[in-house]
């Protein structure tokens, strides 16, 4: 397979400005007629015009009515000598029921799907297949009715009726042009719900939400969420709804969360389908995100997109930042907001500084590529979001809001580049730092790899000045040696060590005194900042929110940690402090030569302080479990230089262990005080009290187990049974499974009796077993025997992920066994997943991502198992790339 390379991007050769379309829909044979207008792009030399083709049948080409002379170079179709404008007719078929790759046209329960992102139009017609041409379409579907009487594609229904021998047809036409991967097509048995919603010039839109027959009842949510965003988009940035119908189809078959085709989004049924009984407040939350994702996609992806797959985190990441301040701007509160910030946070702590560190690393705009497929990574979105954060910081809320608008001005309707972008948003704040330092700020987009800030602090007594220094650096990637600065905003705030009151902060030179927060912009290898009319050593608070995706190295004090801990106004802070402090604790721990789990490793400070964070007056019950989770195994992992992951498992239960002991009064407490939240709504404050009544319950079952009471299993197994809503429900199956107790059993067994018809909650019920805690080897015999189940497929990609990828990915203290047994299964089920649907196996193939900073006998160990899959032959281009790049 050869690498596509951002400085190969050539324009492309011919331009397509309308196409015309015609699916006669049939799962074992479709035909598709393709009618198209192109001309030649004059400011290109001539050449042929070269379409691409995947898995296609080609039975007829005709220029300008004619029967034409055309090659085939590869899965290319080349034809030469073609005027400067002309009528191009393509017939071609294809086989949806065979599509496995669930990559263009495939078949999901009896109905039609498409999926064209990155690269699936090219296995529905012969195209220009590439984001930067965009043409007009209109769509026509013929299908029997009676088997598929609801046919959909993008924009306006234009007309609809019968054909003969009980076949139906809807002509569709899309009033925007655009790129060949958001076009979309669906036709199925569905109902939707459908609601009217006006717009603030009074134009009314029809919303629909199309599901199974069977699912109209778990939509509501979806579509309050999509109402939310279409009022939230128009309101933040005044963007609106364009089309006079905006659609969302879910089906149960999908590789990715959705997808924002125009007009016509398609979701994984995970991210629409919601009842109180089925889904749990991390689904509810997860759908409004996602229908909030997709639907902002409209204006930024779909009405701006991207001028070639290199460009991807220009409409992810700045989507991503859409639905993230979206979902803070219906948080009712401040509390409510920074609880998001912090899970956001630890999504790009967790999963993308790994990737950032490990052998896929990327920039936020790539350099190359094998398969674009491959790139639909935490980088592009989370950082890709990050850096989109940054640029708000740097020219403010209402700056950035200014940037928005003259970026949808100047490129509307084009296919354009994160140069584009990031100089819309300078452009439109011409005094701002980000217009002065913009040149060295796009640093984030061509340099992987996670910046570290060094910082040290000195107080100097007779000046009554305190100076912070601060180096950064950012380690090698592969391709990328050395590194030059980023530009890094850097909010601090200062406290007083003795009361843990915030101090007033003057910056040497400035006669200004700020309250409260400042941004301080970074932009040398080493800076010095100096803090003035200070009468002893303050604690700072640095990084505030999390101004930037840095990994801030500063040797707190136990003492100063447990004062941010107890005071800092900085939510995100105040919850980084207790991590730094757990964080550290394992890591003591780990390195302890002969310790064993015996050996307690959270000092009395830590949980006093925990006790304290747990007991407090005003602190919501959502931040409280957002403090009182230790660092994941991963993360813990990643801090290491040479990680032994029994050893970390083995610690990190210990700390849990003890957290269930040591503060067994107040979890009891705890749980007494929030485990009845009324009325079920999915709102922050009810669901951050239902997940610490299920941490409290967890830490009970675990504290039983070790203490032989049988109260508390007791009790959570009467939870379990009479819950009136999915997260209470889960969350005292988990406490059950996760403690290992023996009423987990019954407890699974009757779960899945009563949800054996919802497809999502099997998946709970899968991965869940999958991913509980290790002990002594147990989880790999029962991950294999969930896939003799006869609910498991590895076709469907939501289950597939529930166990395998929850076993691989999501469980690494039963996954990385010193028998190798673990690397064996994931070897084979890569391999295996690849002949069925390589997305899938491509992602899996990621588990082993770290593998060089295992200890041995993980480390060769993993290796072997690596090299077993890349020297397997046929491997697709997908899984080709991970492992390479992995053995690289
Ligand atoms: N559908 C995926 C997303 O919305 C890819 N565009 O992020
Ligand atoms: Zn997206």
């Amino acid at each position: 397979p050869i690498a596509i390379r951002r400085e190969d991007y050539a324009a492309p050769a011919f331009w397509i400005d309308t196409v015309d379309l015609t699916f006669d829909l049939d799962p074992a044979k479709t035909r598709v007629l393709n009618r198209m207008q192109l001309r030649r792009n004059p400011e290109v030399p001539a050449q042929p015009l070269r379409l691409d083709g995947d898995e296609l049948n080609l039975a007829r080409v005709l220029v300008n009515g004619q029967g034409a002379s055309f090659r085939m170079e590869g899965e290319q179709l080349v034809i030469d000598g073609l005027p400067d404008a002309f009528e191009l007719e393509i017939f071609t078929t294809c086989c949806p029921i065979k599509n496995t790759k669930l990559m263009g046209l495939f078949v999901s329960e009896d109905t039609f799907f498409t999926q064209c992102e990155a690269e699936g139009f090219r296995r529905i017609t012969y195209f220009l297949d590439r984001p930067d041409v965009m043409a007009m379409y209109t769509v026509t579907l013929r299908a029997s009715k009676a088997a598929y009487p609801v046919l959909l594609s993008n924009g306006n229904l234009v007309d609809q009726g019968e054909l003969p021998e009980g076949r139906h047809f809807a002509k569709w036409v899309d009033p925007f042009k655009k790129p060949s991967y958001l076009f979309a097509l669906v036709a199925g048995k569905l109902v939707a719900r459908e609601q009217r919603i006006k717009a603030r010039n009074g134009k009314e839109h029809l919303l629909q939400v199309y599901v199974r027959a069977g699912d109209l009842d778990k939509t509501e949510h979806a579509m309050n969420s999509l109402v939310n965003s279409v009022l939230w988009d128009e309101a933040r940035f005044g963007l609106p709804l364009d089309l006079d119908r905006f659609m969302i189809v879910a089906t149960s078959d999908f590789n990715m969360g959705a997808m924002e085709n125009k007009g016509l989004n398609i979701f994984n049924t995970k991210y629409v389908l919601a009842n109180q009984a089925t889904a749990t407040d991390a689904d509810y939350s997860n759908i409004e995100s996602v229908v909030g994702h997709e639907y902002f996609h409209n204006w930024s992806g779909d009405r701006v997109t991207c001028r070639d797959w290199f460009q991807l985190s220009l409409k992810e990441g700045l989507t991503v930042f859409r639905d993230q301040e979206f979902s803070q701007d219906l948080c009712a509160d401040a509390s409510a907001r920074a609880v998001k910030r912090i899970e956001d946070v630890r999504v790009l702590r967790t999963a993308q500084f790994p990737e950032d560190a490990g052998p896929m690393a990327h920039p936020v705009r790539p350099d190359s590529y094998i398969e674009i497929s491959n790139f639909y990574t935490v980088t592009i979105y989370e950082k890709g979001a990050e850096v989109v954060r940054m640029m708000q910081t740097l020219v403010g809320r209402a700056g950035f809001e200014k940037g928005i608008t003259l970026y949808f001005e100047r490129h509307d309707g084009q296919a354009v580049t994160c140069d584009d972008f990031a100089q819309a948003i300078a452009d439109a704040n011409p005094d701002s730092e980000l217009a002065r330092l913009l040149p060295q700020f796009k640093r984030w987009y061509s340099q992987a790899g996670t910046p570290r800030l060094a910082a040290h602090g000195v107080y100097d007594a007779q000046n009554r000045s305190y100076t912070l220094s601060v180096v950064q650096s950012c380690p090698p990637t592969p391709g990328q040696q050395t590194k030059e600065p980023f530009v890094i905003p850097l909010n601090i705030g200062l406290l007083d060590a003795a009361t843990g009151r915030e101090l007033p902060m003057q910056l040497e030179g400035e006669s200004d005194v700020a309250h409260g927060t400042r941004t301080i912009v970074l932009s040398r290898a080493g800076e010095q900042i100096t803090f003035t009319g200070l009468d002893a050593e303050p604690v700072p608070s640095i990084l505030r929110g999390f101004s930037a995706p840095v990994i801030l190295d500063f040797a707190y004090t136990d003492a100063q940690l447990l004062t941010l801990l107890a005071n800092d106004p900085d939510p995100f802070n105040r919850w980084e402090a207790g991590q730094r402090l757990g964080l550290r604790a394992a890591l003591q721990a780990i390195a302890a030569a002969n310790a064993t789990d015996a050996t307690p490793v959270l000092n009395d400070a830590y949980l006093d302080a925990m006790r304290s964070v747990l007991r407090h007056p005003q602190l919501d019950a959502a931040f409280k479990e957002l403090v009182l989770t230790l660092p994941s195994e991963t993360y813990i992992a990643e801090q290491l230089d040479v990680v032994d992951p029994q050893r970390v498992h083995l610690v990190r239960e210990a700390m849990r262990a003890q957290l269930a002991t040591a503060l067994f009064a107040d979890w009891e407490q705890v749980y007494e005080a929030n485990h009845d939240t009324g009325a079920y709504t999915p709102d922050p404050t009810s669901s951050g009290r239902r997940a610490l009544a299920g941490m409290a319950l967890n830490f009970l079952c675990l504290a039983a187990r070790a203490s032989g009471d049988t109260v508390w299993p007791g009790k959570t197994l009467q939870r379990f049974k009479d819950a009136g809503n999915m997260t209470d429900r889960f969350n005292a199956l988990n406490a059950l499974v996760s403690s290992g107790h023996t009423l987990a059993a019954q407890a699974l067994a009757r779960f899945h009796a009563m949800f054996k018809d919802e497809a999502l909650v099997i998946d709970k019920w899968f991965s869940l077993q999958a991913g509980a805690s290790d002990r002594g080897g147990d989880i790999l015999p029962l991950v294999k025997q969930l896939m003799k189940h006869s609910d498991f497929s590895l076709k469907n990609p939501n289950r597939a992920r529930s166990v395998i990828f929850s076993y691989c990915s999501g469980n690494p203290g039963a996954f990385h066994r010193a028998d190798a047994a673990g690397y064996v299964f994931w070897s084979e089920r890569v391999i295996e997943l690849d002949a069925i649907n390589p997305q899938v196996a491509a992602r899996l193939a990621r588990a082993l991502d770290r593998w060089s900073k295992l200890a041995e006998p993980y480390r060769s160990a993993a290796r072997e198992a690596i090299a077993r899959v890349a020297a397997k032959p046929d491997l697709s281009k997908d899984t080709h790339e991970v492992v390479t790049r992995a053995l690289a």
